[in-house]
């Protein structure tokens, strides 16, 4: 795969602020489970705790160097090790200590941890926006239309500041670092051109931050202007508010994204060592395999997203195996990437025939390594997200949220852990489609399913069980937790003001919730909850019940 220099450097200044956006969720994670080990005061719950915070502090004691976090990534592995270390300790106040430790860890500024040189760091402007909201500023003269869109993007949960001079954007910009910028092509300052200030103002941040641009001009010049200097979206006036917002939704998908799996399979165990570090550092999560006749256990258990497949071995040869691969309809869609140090093309044709998708020649570049297999991976990921993703909402569809149920509520038996199920409900909601017509609900319908997003943790499952009905699992959470973040999330959804036909409103939503027992399935567990939405709505909805167990 040809990639210059300059867009690997850019992909790699993407992967930090990839990272950097990981360390705003993780951070506060890992702060959670701080606090539940602060109430916790028995040995099994605190043990599941702490293996929760190891694998956690793991994680980012082994990626926070490559991405020029370094001390941070040492103060993981230090607490790391002690959270090991009590793994087995009955000592109050060891642990209490420990939390606090893990409490002033996760509050350190993300922004400012990253810069190796002190010096240089106190006059950079810092992200100390450690709250779930993603902000964003929006750049535009006309008062009307910056006051439109800051409302209805408030309504998604996004925090929102409107600006109307570049003077005002970087004083806010140097203030507060954003998520995202939005920007007028055409500005009413000494310099009007719009593109041209958010040019110059890309090129001074301390990381590359997504633009959108909103243009009063249709011609073909100012797009391709607003292309080459990379902007993520490009809306022309009248700004179509509920497909700007899909596009921030998009963009920030792909910025919550879960690292992407990647097999190995190489008979040279150093070389497959190797590939595993450098994609490791990349943030990606690696399984090697060196026996081809356990692909199909491999294949099931880690089910990757991209193999990367050694041509030459002795057992079986990589287009052999990638066929065996294809012989399961469930694997079709993985990319293939042969990894080869041969440069016969002919030969190259000649496999890519059999199966396969793509060739890498031995020996690769680390740098060009990550590129091709976060470029497949990308491409993967975006078509299975099609497939199995709801197209208004982006969760998952009815069949797949119910299958996450039962995998959780399995993983909890095997683990004894307590588990949630959630069902949940828009109140009166045929009124809202009939007073204010079904786009406006189509973008109420969003904006509760962002806010679930934004306020569920990311091992939490959020599902569209139907029209105006979701579904959430919560592993490892009790059910007065679950009652606690429901309500609260129900508080912050009766608040959103919604904007139609000039006039102002709100909506509310009930939910049931239902706790596994040792016995319970799946659809009953569903059933229980569902019961329990019922009964709040019978109780006058916008309320939360437990199913008593
Ligand atoms: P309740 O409080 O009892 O839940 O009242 P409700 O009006 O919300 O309940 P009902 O189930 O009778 O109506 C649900 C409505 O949701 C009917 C349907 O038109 C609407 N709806 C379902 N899916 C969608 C959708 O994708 N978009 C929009 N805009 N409306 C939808
Ligand atoms: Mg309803
Ligand atoms: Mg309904």
């Amino acid at each position: 795969m040809a990639t210059s220099d300059d867009e690997l450097q850019q992909l790699l200044l993407s992967l930090g602020a990839q990272f950097r956006l990981r360390l705003e969720q993780e951070l506060p994670e890992l702060r959670a489970l701080a606090e539940q080990l602060l109430i916790a005061h028995t040995v099994a719950p605190r043990q599941i705790i702490l293996q929760g915070m190891r694998e956690q502090l793991h994680k980012l004691a082994g990626s926070a160097g490559t991405f020029g976090y370094a001390s941070l990534g040492a103060q993981a592995r230090t607490l790391e090790l002690s959270s090991v270390a009590l793994l087995s300790t009955s000592n109050t106040e060891q642990l209490c200590e420990h939390a606090h430790a893990i409490i002033a860890f996760s509050q350190q500024d993300c922004a400012l941890s990253a810069t190796p040189d002190s010096t240089e760091k106190a006059t950079q402007p810092s992200n100390t926006n450690t709250e779930l909201s993603r902000r964003i500023y929006i750049l535009a003269p006309d008062q009307q239309l910056g006051e439109n869109l800051q409302t209805t993007l408030l309504s998604f949960g996004y925090a929102v500041e409107h600006l109307r001079s570049s003077a005002a954007m970087l004083e806010a910009v140097n203030r507060q670092l954003p998520d995202v910028l939005i920007i007028d092509s055409q500005l009413e300052d000494d310099n009007p051109d719009g593109l041209a200030f958010a040019r110059e103002l890309l090129t001074q941040l301390p990381l590359p931050l997504p633009l959108l641009i909103i243009s009063e001009q249709h011609d073909f010049d100012i797009r391709l202007r607003a292309v080459r200097i990379g902007v993520a979206g490009f809306f022309n006036k009248p700004v179509n508010f509920s497909a700007l917002e899909s596009r921030l939704d998009s963009i920030f998908a792909q910025q919550r994204g879960e690292p992407f799996r990647v097999l190995i399979i190489d008979d040279d165990l150093e070389l497959s060592k190797r590939y595993r570090l450098v994609l490791d550092n990349a943030g990606m999560q690696v399984e090697t395999l060196s026996q081809p006749e356990q692909i199909d256990r491999v294949m099931h258990s880690f089910n990757p997203e991209v193999v990367l497949l050694d041509v030459h071995m002795p057992l079986c040869s990589g287009p052999e195996l990638a066929q065996i691969i294809r012989f399961n309809d469930a694997w079709l869609r993985v990319p293939i990437i042969y990894l080869s140090a041969e440069t016969d093309i002919s030969k190259q044709i000649k496999a890519l025939l059999k199966a396969g998708d793509d060739f890498v020649t031995k020996p690769i570049s680390d740098n060009s390594l990550v590129a091709s297999v976060l470029a497949r991976a990308q491409r993967a990921r975006l078509l299975s997200n099609a497939l199995s993703r709801d197209s208004l909402t982006g969760l998952l569809k009815h069949a797949d949220i119910k299958e996450q149920v039962a995998v959780e509520v399995e993983r909890a038996a095997r683990r004894g852990t307590s588990t949630c199920v959630v069902m949940l409900d828009l109140d009166n909601f045929k009124q809202v489609n009939d007073r204010y017509g079904h786009a406006v609900g189509d973008n109420v319908i969003r904006a509760l399913s962002n806010l679930l997003r934004q306020r569920l943790r990311r091992v939490d499952s959020l599902g569209r069980y139907g029209g105006e009905e979701f579904t959430a699992v919560l592993p490892e959470c009790s059910l007065e937790q679950a009652k606690r973040i429901i309500d609260e999330i129900r508080l912050r959804f009766a608040e959103l003001p919604f904007i139609a036909n000039e006039t102002s409103f709100n909506v509310t939503f009930s939910a049931g919730i239902a706790q596994n027992s040792s016995q319970t399935t799946a659809s009953q567990l569903i059933e229980l909850a569902d019961q329990a939405l019922y009964a709040a709505k019978a109780a006058g909805r916008n309320q939360v019940h437990c199913s008593q167990p």
